[in-house]
């Protein structure tokens, strides 16, 4: 495999793993291949005991511009139901473990979806986020119809939908798309260093309260509230609660197991 080929660059920062976009000419664009990658670099390391938190980022200028366009332009509508590219996406929400964007620069269209199919955003003071497909005579596709305006709100979501608004880092904190902006020299340590913190958390409390907190969003309240129960009780079978609860009584930091 050549460089050209690694659409995607995989590293280990201790307990994090950290997936970084690798088509800077074409700002990221998310092909079918690249999407590839992504979820099968993701997939290993949600595999892998040594690592507790995911991040995935772009560059400095571009987190990612969308789906390829070029990929799509000339397809028809059977074309894009045999590609069956949504496959990927639905993958991506199968990860056990937090998912982190670290933003910057452009976040359109696919490149906005993905940050949202994303369990936390860290963006730096460069970063916009919009849904431009509406430019192109489509819509959004992967989620952003649906998790943009859980996130933003009706008002705001169809302003970014139906006209092609982009908001700002600032506004996107206020709006509650994103967790926390930094300076552009630093969003991606301030990003990694948020993920190390969860990552030094009891893995399984981690895993299913992520779990928990996403079921918000697929179920009504009292669904959600026995499930979040039921998950909650499971917890007092690990070995981990035992840890953590005697270490607090002995005052002394706690040693998980991840069992
Ligand atoms: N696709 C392909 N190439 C792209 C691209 C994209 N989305 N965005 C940028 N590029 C390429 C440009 O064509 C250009 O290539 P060359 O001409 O140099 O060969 C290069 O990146 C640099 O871009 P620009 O020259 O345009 O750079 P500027 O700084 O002038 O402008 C820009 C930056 C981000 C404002 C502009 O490039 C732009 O408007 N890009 C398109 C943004 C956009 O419309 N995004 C939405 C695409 S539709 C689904 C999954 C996903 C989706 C839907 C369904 N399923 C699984 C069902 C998502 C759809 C989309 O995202």
């Amino acid at each position: 495999m050549t460089t050209d080929d690694q659409l995607v660059l995989a590293e280990t920062h201790g307990r994090v793993g950290l997936v970084r976009f690798n088509r800077p000419k074409e700002l990221n664009a998310l092909n079918a291949a690249l999407m590839e990658q992504l979820v099968t670099a993701l997939e290993a390391f949600d595999r892998d005991p040594a690592i507790g938190c995911l991040v995935v980022t772009g560059s400095a200028r571009a987190f990612a511009a969308g789906a390829d366009i070029k990929e799509m332009a000339d397809a028809s509508a059977v074309d894009m139901l045999l590609r069956d590219n949504i496959a990927r996406w639905d993958r991506l929400r199968m990860l056990k473990k937090p998912l982190l964007a670290a933003v910057s620069g452009f976040c359109l269209g696919g490149g906005c979806e993905l940050a949202l199919a994303c369990d936390l955003i860290v963006a730096s003071e460069t970063a916009r986020f919009g849904q431009p497909e509406i430019n192109l005579g489509v819509m959004p596709g992967a989620g952003g119809t649906q998790r943009l305006t859980r996130a933003v709100g009706k008002a705001v979501a169809m302003e970014m939908v139906l006209n092609g608004r982009a908001l700002t880092a600032a506004e996107a904190v206020r709006f509650g798309l994103v967790n926390r902006v930094a300076p552009v020299e630093s969003y991606l340590d301030e990003a990694l260093a948020l993920a190390a913190e969860i990552a030094a958390r009891a893995p399984l409390a981690v895993r299913l309260a992520k779990e928990s907190v996403n079921n918000a969003f697929e179920t009504d309240l009292a669904d959600g509230l026995a499930d979040e129960r039921r998950a909650f009780y499971f917890l007092f079978s690990t070995a981990d609660q035992k840890e953590g609860m005697a270490a607090f009584l002995a005052k002394r930091p706690p040693q998980w197991q991840g069992q």
